[in-house]
């Protein structure tokens, strides 16, 4: 594919959005390599749990989430940061295409799997936001990792990112549970609502805190 069929200069935003979903191979191909990558990461962390598993007898992992983001949320984030509407300019300038969210039981355990993963061939380590040292205004706690992987073709390797997210059960669902709050109302959430909700991860942390505490009570005996 010829380089200026990637480039368009759109009249009508609509229009692209027609050609990006409906006509575009190279859109198409793209989302096809994220999913490749996404789906490597995924092995990766299963494969790490059994590990863990077998070591230590006990899946550090409750559950792996993946998701490759939607059409509509990539074409407003490109517009929302002024970027091109275009399939290069999504692989140039998105960090978030390609989505993992491994949720485990314990803080301990987020960063034992992310030393572990970062430190295996191929996991290259693009972008690291540590939100549980330094949780955002919100409350809102995880640790993000941008990679780049490689996945393999029939004919070369390609390099994707892939974001991934750690959290502990009660990250998640504090961050879940605000999200729908969040997200249900059109306008801005009220200040006593924020407070609200910051005060409650505050004390999603505490519990967490507290339960890594009695695992290491539990473990002694
Ligand atoms: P989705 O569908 O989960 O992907 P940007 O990615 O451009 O928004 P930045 O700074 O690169 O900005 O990303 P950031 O803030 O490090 O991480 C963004 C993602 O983290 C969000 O993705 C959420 O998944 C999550 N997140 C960050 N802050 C909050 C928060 O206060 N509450 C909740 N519930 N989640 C948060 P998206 O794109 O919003 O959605």
């Amino acid at each position: 594919m010829a380089k200026q069929e990637h480039n368009i200069i759109p009249r009508a935003r609509n229009s692209v959005r027609k050609w990006m979903k409906e006509q575009s191979l190279p859109y198409k191909e793209l989302i096809s390599y994220y999913t490749c990558a996404m789906m490597e990461v995924e092995t990766r962390f299963r494969v790490l749990d059994e590990d863990f598993s077998i070591k230590y007898d006990r899946n550090p992992i409750e559950t792996i989430k993946t998701r490759i983001k939607s059409f509509d949320s990539i074409m407003d984030k490109l517009s929302r940061n002024s970027y091109p509407l275009t399939v290069e300019s999504i692989e140039n300038n998105l960090n978030d295409v390609a989505g993992v969210r491994v949720i485990c039981s314990f803080q301990s355990d987020v960063y034992q799997l992310a030393e572990a993963f970062l430190s295996q061939d191929g996991v290259q380590l693009l972008v690291r936001k540590d939100y549980i040292s330094n949780p955002k205004p919100s409350g809102y706690r995880s640790l993000h990792l941008v990679v780049a992987v490689p996945i393999f073709l029939h004919d070369h390797k390609k390099l994707m990112k892939v974001e991934v997210q750690f959290r502990t059960l009660a990250m998640d669902w504090w961050a879940s549970v605000e999200h729908t709050i969040r997200y249900k109302k059109d306008v801005e959430l009220s200040e006593q609502a924020a407070k609200e909700l910051f005060e409650c991860a505050e004390m999603s942390d505490a519990l967490d805190r507290r339960m890594e505490y009695i695992n290491s009570l539990a473990r002694k005996k």
